[in-house]
């Protein structure tokens, strides 16, 4: 069965999705409220650093079913793939990009429709705030209409495969309306389609989240403490994970991303008696000060330091840079080290966007170097190129992807979190 849907909000979720929608038989209409998105879409052009995302988006504008379009396309399913972005103060969701798609599909939706939200939203927000909106056309978002959450639950990095092969979460406000959405999922998702009501798909999503963030929380107080007893925390973990039912994290300098360090808020914000999430969210947002706190160390009695900060997107191989702890690190380190001086290097985010420089103007005469993102740049790195470089040859592996004895031999001192 081929349908004809419209994409509203062409991002990391977004374009992905209807490239997939696309390439497997639907007729498929893209609407962002960003016009240079649609123009660099109009030219076989992307704005998200993503593998083999160009190729694929490339592959599905061929078929000539993915439209990119400056106004949202009356369709039969409505995909809702837009942010909600999360006010750092209040810890709330800012719900006001699902309202304004909600709205604009007003004049649009007709008996039948489907209408489903994929966007990561506090659980109940598909019940209380889409459906309400939708009635405001006099149709019952129950019975005239299908509307569903269904929660994206791919992996920055790997998006294509996930969204075949990962298993999918289907909550309709209704029997029907799950079904319908199960059709539609079905023609490109290889993964188990579970389904269930649409309050429980919303909170499943945000407690995988949360898991990993209270996980990853863990892996940093056990790096914290490995370290003060002089223990190298990876081996432990890597150890400690051979036993079959311990899966620790790995340890970091932070959690970034617009997901895990956002959403466990949405369980806390719902229940406010949330002591370990409470936790986790404020172990991680320690980890970039920690790192600072090691790097200052290595620094001591150095007047005038110079850090190269290598790494500025949140995780490797991406270009994402919402919530990443490299930011607060080179926010932190003149605060904390006086007379310190940051220079950045991130060879997947463009230098236009974060004042960043070339590898080699990051190093020369640096006194420290920070390996704060885990790019696959950085693992290739020649220590002794580098070290030569350098005015002290000093690493704080904040990833631990180094060979701490190549990078030893090379001259270097190795810190490793
Ligand atoms: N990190 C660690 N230690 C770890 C794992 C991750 O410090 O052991 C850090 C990463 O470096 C990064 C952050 O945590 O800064 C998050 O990275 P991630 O790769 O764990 O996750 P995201 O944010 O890229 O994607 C997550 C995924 N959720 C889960 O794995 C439960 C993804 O499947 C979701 O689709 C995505 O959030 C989302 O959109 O919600």
């Amino acid at each position: 069965m081929t349908m004809k849907i419209s994409v509203l909000g062409l991002g990391y979720i977004g374009l992905p999705t209807a490239a997939m929608l696309a390439t497997h038989g639907h007729h498929v209409y893209g609407y962002d409220t960003n016009a240079r998105i649609l123009d660099r879409l109009a030219n076989g052009d992307i704005h998200i650093e993503e593998p083999g995302l160009l190729a694929f988006v490339r592959d599905a504008l061929a078929t000539g079913r993915l439209t990119p379009t400056p106004a949202i396309e009356a369709a039969d399913a409505y995909l809702i793939c837009v942010p909600t972005p999360f006010d750092t103060v209040t810890k709330k969701a800012d719900l006001s990009y699902v309202e304004n798609a909600a709205k604009s599909l007003v004049p649009l939706v007709k008996r039948g429709d489907l209408v489903i939200l994929e966007s990561t939203v506090p659980a109940g927000t598909t019940e209380d705030v889409l459906a309400p909106i939708l009635a405001t056309t006099g149709l019952d978002p129950r019975t005239d209409l299908h509307v569903v959450h269904c929660p994206e639950t791919v992996l920055p990095g790997n998006t294509i495969l996930e969204l075949q092969r990962n298993n999918r979460i289907v909550g309709g406000l209704t029997p029907a309306a799950t079904a319908a959405a199960v059709a539609m999922y079905e023609s490109f998702v290889q993964g188990a389609i579970v389904t269930t009501n649409a309050r429980t798909a919303e909170f499943v999503k945000l407690v995988e989240n949360a898991y990993r963030d209270v996980n990853i929380a863990f892996a940093n107080e056990t790096a914290k403490v490995a370290r003060g007893m002089g223990i190298d925390s990876r081996e432990a973990i890597r150890i400690a994970n051979m036993h079959p039912r311990v899966n620790v994290h790995q340890p970091g300098p932070g959690v970034g991303g617009h997901c895990i360090p956002v959403d466990p808020w949405f369980l806390i914000q719902a229940h406010p008696d949330t002591p370990i999430m409470r936790a986790a969210r404020a172990v991680n947002d320690a980890m970039p000060g920690y790192v600072v706190d090691v790097t200052r160390q290595m620094l001591e009695g150095v007047e005038g330091s110079q850090v190269a900060l290598l790494g500025l997107s949140y995780k490797g191989n991406v270009d994402d840079v919402r919530e990443s702890p490299s930011l607060t690190i080179a926010k932190l380190l003149p605060e904390h080290i006086p007379g310190c001086s940051v220079r950045i290097h991130d060879p997947h985010v463009p230098e236009d966007r974060h004042a960043g420089v070339g590898l080699e103007d990051a190093v020369d005469g640096a006194d420290v170097l920070i390996i704060a993102t885990d790019h696959d740049e950085f693992r290739r790195l020649d220590p002794a190129g580098l070290a030569a470089r350098m005015r002290r040859p000093r690493v704080v592996d904040a990833r631990g992807i180094l060979d701490r004895d190549a990078w030893t031999t090379a001259g270097f001192l190795v810190e490793r979190l």
